[in-house]
């Protein structure tokens, strides 16, 4: 017997996708509709592939629903599942745990929710599977694993389990566990959810994250989706990843080292602009592009940062009305400055300037109340970013650039 079954997790509906629409409102809107449509792919890739059921390993929800069309909208896609006799497992994780939940709606009698008291075991007879699971309880969760049921030999044994493992992907601890942990249950497959980079963490068994089904910022980019599981004869044969983001971001790092106009800039940036959009699919991009290489435009670089940003903008549309230039960003350096050069600029020693200013204490309590207060009013995604010490480096960095493209 073969079959294949869908392995998704992490959908966050309905949370926005940060940093894009700080600046220009119509630009969100567009890119407002991606987490639902990768839903709606997922589910018709789930038809289309008549897979014999589809996991999703939690966080199906954000938070507590702002209004119940987030949930209708759910209970809408998986409904159609329903109707083509395809039955869904679900556990819940930190973000829809159910104690962080107000409120449900029915889910159709083939849709399974783990319960949160205690794991259990489901069956699906017809292809010999016994699913092993557990939903979040409460947001945060410890020695959660440890209770998972015993394999069910002669079976195909799934664990369905929403864990941040051993920490090390960059996530807290959310029902921490070692991969040895999970290698003494004999499951055939752990089908995980939580870190949103996909990931196969180990063959035998199969330990799988199938990553996030949208990129929400800038930190989750590339193509984004689940996993396809084939089973054949018992034994789990082949685990491909399916695109399914209804938008796409990027980070694109454009090297000007040797480039001696803006133009040409501008051109380079494009060439990497069309790259991206081919491998984008049609999908809408968010791109962040980083100028890096020595190059003597550096000073006119950071001070024209703004208008080139804009320039790019523009140019990315004539790729396509969903390309999107998320940020410019200029990493480039000056090449070394001859020293007759230094002993001209005597006159106005703007790193004098620049380093007394960043050393003064005064300066510092004022720009850490600044960082503060714009801090307060940024989505929270984007505090970690915004949250380094070298805030004042870069600042002082900064405005040398900008004072000499200005003086030279
Ligand atoms: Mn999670």
């Amino acid at each position: 017997m073969r079959f294949s079954f869908i392995h998704a997790a992490d959908l966050h509906i309905d949370s926005p996708l940060s940093g894009l629409g700080l600046k220009d409102k119509a630009v969100a809107e567009r890119f407002a509709q991606a987490g639902r449509r990768a839903v709606e792919a997922l589910i018709a890739e789930t038809i289309a592939n008549k897979a014999a059921f589809l996991i999703i390993a939690g966080d199906i929800f954000d938070g507590d629903w702002k209004d119940v069309t987030t949930g209708l909208f759910f209970v809408r896609a998986i409904s159609a599942l329903h109707r083509a006799g395809i039955p869904v497992f679900i556990v819940k994780g930190n973000h829809d745990a159910a104690s962080v939940m107000s409120r449900e709606l029915p889910y159709p009698e083939t849709v399974t929710v783990f319960r949160s008291s205690k794991a259990e075991t489901h069956t699906l007879d017809a292809h010999q599977v016994a699913l092993h699971g557990r939903s979040f309880p409460h947001r945060l969760t410890a020695e959660f694993v440890e209770s998972y049921p015993k394999r069910r030999d002669g079976w195909l044994n799934i664990g369905v389990l929403h864990t941040s493992l051993d920490g090390t992907r960059g996530h807290e601890g959310y029902a921490p566990c070692s991969i040895e942990d999970l290698k003494r249950f004999g499951y055939d497959y752990w089908a995980l959810g939580h870190v949103h980079a996909a990931e196969i963490v180990s063959r035998d068994p199969w330990i799988v994250y199938p990553g996030n089904l949208q990129g929400r910022s800038v930190r989750e980019t590339g193509a984004k989706g689940a996993m396809r599981v084939t089973v054949d004869d018992g034994r789990i044969v082949e685990v491909t990843p399916l695109a399914l983001d209804g938008a796409r971001w990027t980070q694109l790092s454009v090297d000007v080292a040797g480039v001696v106009d803006e133009a040409e800039v501008v051109v380079l940036i494009g060439a990497a602009l069309a790259e991206a959009q081919a491998a984008s699919e049609g999908r809408p991009l968010a791109a962040r592009v980083t100028l890096v290489g020595v190059t003597p435009l550096h000073n006119h670089l950071v001070a024209r940062r703004e208008a080139l940003q804009d320039d790019v903008r523009a140019s990315g549309f004539q790729l396509s009305a969903d390309c999107w230039v998320e940020q410019l960003k200029v990493k480039t350096t000056l090449p070394p400055r001859p020293l007759a050069a230094l002993a001209a600029a005597d006159a106005l020693d703007v790193d004098r300037l620049v380093a007394e200013a960043a050393s003064d204490p005064d300066f510092a309590a004022v720009l850490a109340e600044l960082t503060e207060a714009i801090k307060a009013k940024m989505p929270k995604d984007l505090h970690d970013e915004f949250a380094r010490s070298d805030v004042l480096t870069t600042l002082a960095d900064d405005a040398r650039a900008l004072l000499a493209g200005d003086l030279s």
